[in-house]
């Protein structure tokens, strides 16, 4: 016997997962991620027995509600299933899943559509920040095909531009949580910084890498994924993150200097495999790194920008991440301030039906 949960799987920016409405899900954190884990069929390397994706970036779900809060359409709370543990964690937030949260909030009648467009506004239920994701609604009905295009993603699709209010300190309570532009974990510099993703910035030539390998031959490295992961455990505690052992934050980004035009070149543990790209709110960290004084990423790019609104392209393993930002204070560390942080995603519905998990784990619930 099997239950059937309602459920949409869509495409979010780089990522994909499943969508779901918090009451089609137990109330109970438990029980829920136990109906979770089998829906996405961890933990197991290969997924075989569930609809995860063998990784990361295709194992994640969104559970959105109605809010109550003033001027917020909809409550989306983002949870990674592990792929290879019998872990969920609600412990970082997914800026390429929230993509998919505006158009999934009208096509499950959260939110009405307008016409042409309808801007909807989401509260970040993990990090407590707000987003507001334009989605385009012609007739009152979600378009997803369109002539923006995202690097990572084939092809072309209706552009999803995402703005985001208050997300500096979004996890760790501060931009620079360790209150340093730079810090030294087992002699090497980094820059902790948390602007909407916990991100520690490291510099690639340390590790004697170029900064242009892939993620193949970075995850192939036992060496470097052994210092990565040193720095990684001693920086989460420094950043009011507690013991990151089993948490998928600090994200750590490998930086260099660009090399196909755009401003800063990254590789990116998150934190055990490489991003095929970048995350969304982790570039929106990197970028805002560039922009602080002193940082790891400054000792890399080209030319420091200061105060105003500037598009920092934030190069990845297949291709590049833009970001808009409007920067203020950017003379001293203690006075930075990013006021707005814009980009631009895509997303699609691939399915929408029920996801079907043994009886056995439902009756648990
Ligand atoms: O940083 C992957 C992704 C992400 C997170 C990760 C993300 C973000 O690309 O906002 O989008 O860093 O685990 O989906």
């Amino acid at each position: 016997m099997q239950t059937a949960i309602p459920c949409s799987v869509m495409r979010g920016g780089t990522s994909k997962g499943l969508y779901f409405l918090a009451s089609d899900l137990p109330a109970d954190t438990q029980a829920r991620d136990a109906v979770l884990l089998a829906a996405m069929g961890s933990p197991d390397t290969r997924q075989i027995d569930g609809m995860g994706g063998a990784h990361p970036l295709t194992s994640k779900v969104a559970v959105l509600s109605p809010s109550q809060r003033e001027g917020i359409d909809v409550e989306y709370l983002f949870l990674q299933v592990v792929v290879d543990k019998a872990e969920v964690s609600d412990a970082q937030n997914c800026g390429n899943i929230l993509a998919g949260v505006g158009p999934f909030a009208i096509e499950a009648g959260l939110v009405s559509a307008g016409d042409p467009v309808t801007d909807v506004s989401i509260y970040m239920v993990n990090t407590g920040a707000t987003a507001v994701a334009r989605v385009e609604t012609p007739g009152g009905r979600v378009k997803y095909d369109g002539d923006a295009r995202i690097d990572g993603v084939p092809g072309t699709a209706a552009p999803v531009p995402i703005d985001f209010r208050d997300i500096a300190g979004s996890s760790c309570g501060a931009l620079l949580p360790t209150g340093n532009a730079v810090d030294e974990f087992d002699g090497v510099e980094v820059t902790c910084i948390d602007n909407g993703m916990p991100v520690v910035v490291l510099n690639a030539a340390d590790f004697g890498l170029r900064g242009d390998e892939s993620p193949a031959e970075l995850e192939a490295n036992d060496v470097l994924r052994q210092r990565i992961e040193s720095i990684r455990l001693q920086a989460g505690s420094h950043m009011n993150l507690g013991d990151v052992s089993a948490k998928t934050v600090p994200k750590m980004s490998l930086v260099s200097a660009a090399a196909a035009g755009g401003d800063i070149n990254t590789r990116t543990f998150i934190p055990h495999r490489v991003h095929e790209a970048i995350g969304v709110l982790g570039s929106v960290s990197v970028a805002t790194a560039c922009v602080l004084p002193g940082s790891v990423a400054q000792k890399v790019i080209a030319s420091r920008a200061g105060d105003g609104e500037h598009r920092f392209e934030v190069e990845h393993p297949t291709g590049f991440f833009t970001v808009e930002m409007e920067v203020a204070g950017s003379d001293a560390m203690d006075t930075l301030e990013v006021r707005r942080a814009a980009l631009l995603r895509t997303a699609r519905l691939l399915m929408r039906g029920e996801v079907m998990v043994p009886a056995s784990v439902w009756e648990r619930v």
